[in-house]
């Protein structure tokens, strides 16, 4: 058995010791979340997604969205494989009932 939480000496009880075998547990791949600037998505809504879908201050939140008007991308966070792609899809239904063509995507770290 592999299971990194108890210490094992390999003693099995019966006086014969196992072979130890540890199974590393691997780090998963982390993705950034994007979202792009456009011309028309008003400031205060791109400030609002960043509050509510991030969890940003409402400083964060607008310095995030300073940096995208002007540079035209900027990175919301960055998560797993299914929490990023939640957030992508949280925002793209925001954007999508409210009208906006406010884009997100995510791509790997
Ligand atoms: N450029 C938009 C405007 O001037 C604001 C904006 C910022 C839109 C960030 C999208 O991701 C964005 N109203």
């Amino acid at each position: 058995m592999s299971d990194d939480r108890w210490e094992d000496d390999g003693e099995e009880g019966d006086g014969s010791v196992s072979i130890q075998t540890r199974t590393r547990t691997k780090k998963p791949s982390l993705y950034r979340v994007l979202i792009l600037n456009d011309d028309y998505t008003p400031m205060e809504f791109v400030v609002f997604v960043l509050e509510r879908i991030f969890n940003k201050s409402r400083d964060e939140a607008t310095h995030i969205m300073l940096h995208v008007h002007q540079h035209g991308v900027g990175v919301c966070g960055v998560y797993t494989y299914e929490v990023a792609e939640t957030k992508v899809a949280q925002v793209m239904d925001l954007a999508r009932r409210n009208e906006h063509p406010l884009q997100c995507t995510m791509e790997k770290e």
